[in-house]
């Protein structure tokens, strides 16, 4: 018994003894609010597979949880410039196209990012626009053309702001007429100018349940993604979202695989099918967000489609910026944006 007991143990410990075999385990880490009802649970059905889904708030939560190597996930959803630093940092693992059969469903104005023309490390998901979103009882359609509704004292309170560096200074950088991607101290210090005087005005800086925040009424004016606004606007039809007419940035969201991935495979399978059309579907019809998918399309119903549509034409190509990595030039946006969430 006792030379038994141990090697019991360790037949235990390894899983043996007749054990079913562990499921494949995926691990993911996202954004909130940015999965279709369905994309979890037919890929768990599809696959036999176990699936493990968190919630980062921004690319620089993004970014600082993979650096610092403790975190282990085998797919993430950065915004192209931290695809671009995520890379630099050789964070990314290079994405093996044979495994993705449904790439051909990408449409080709995404199939070909400047920082990685060949989809090296990053597979489009999403896109989308910042822009403002309202509640059409108390604010007027012409009233939220312009930013500077975002710093009217009238909405004391009322007012959301995004919860995102880069977000957030690069809107305060077009309200003052500069780029979004402004490399000028000058510049940059009076973006955080602007962001500190209109402080007092706002009720919350948030990144995570913008839609229900804004659909539930508790703020009446919000700068965000367009995709959480316009999902505000199915539970609220009061909602509204503008593209303002000083410009806004524009957001294309990727599928990358990290380097200390534990399971790369079963990432690969996860990004093949959300380029499925019925599954790129699902999740446009439930982020509302648009999908770079040439098929997925004609499946969703016509209302997203509405949207979808009106979001390409409703956003004039020469007011949208691109968030481009910035290198060193990113110190200036982090002290910046430090001062303004530090301020009382
Ligand atoms: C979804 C947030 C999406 C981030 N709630 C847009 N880049």
């Amino acid at each position: 018994m006792k030379i038994i007991r141990p090697i019991l143990l360790v037949a235990l410990l390894l899983g043996g003894c007749g054990r079913a075999p562990q499921p494949d385990t995926l691990r993911i880490f996202n954004w909130s609010d940015y999965i279709g009802s369905k994309t979890i649970e037919t890929f768990r059905t599809n696959n036999a597979a176990k699936v493990i889904y968190d919630n980062y708030s921004s690319n620089e939560d993004l970014i600082a949880k993979l650096d610092s190597g403790g975190a282990q996930y085998d797919l993430v959803f950065p915004s192209s410039y931290a695809v671009e630093i995520l890379r630099a940092k050789g964070l990314l693992r290079t994405i093996d196209h044979a495994a993705l059969p449904n790439l051909t469903n990408l449409m080709t104005e995404f199939a070909h990012p400047s920082f990685d023309q060949e989809l090296q490390v990053c597979v489009p998901y999403t896109w989308s626009t910042t822009g403002i979103g309202y509640d059409s009882t108390v604010i007027s359609d012409d009233e939220a053309k312009s930013l500077a509704i975002l710093f009217d004292p009238r909405f004391k309170g009322k007012i959301l702001m995004l919860d995102d560096m880069r977000a957030s200074l690069g809107m305060a950088l077009k309200a003052l007429g500069y780029s979004a991607n402004s490399t000028n101290a000058t510049e940059v210090a009076a973006a955080r100018d602007k962001l500190l005087a209109q402080k007092e005005l706002v009720h919350v800086y948030a990144s995570m349940n913008i839609p229900q925040l804004l659909g539930s009424g508790e703020v009446k004016l919000a700068y965000g993604w367009s995709g959480d606004i316009l999902r505000a606007a199915t539970v609220n039809k009061n909602i509204r979202f503008m593209v303002p007419k000083e410009g806004t940035l524009v957001y294309v969201d990727y599928m990358c695989i990290p380097t200390n991935a534990p399971n790369p495979a079963l990432a690969h399978k996860f990004i093949n099918h959300v380029l499925d059309p019925a599954v790129a579907a699902d999740i446009a019809e439930t982020i509302k967000y648009a999908i770079p998918n040439t098929r997925a399309k004609d499946l969703v119903s016509p209302d997203t489609k509405l949207l979808w549509d009106q979001l390409q034409t409703a956003n004039d190509p020469s007011k949208l910026e691109q968030v481009h990595n910035l290198g060193s030039a990113l110190d200036l946006y982090d002290k910046a944006w430090q001062a303004v969430k530090a301020a009382k």
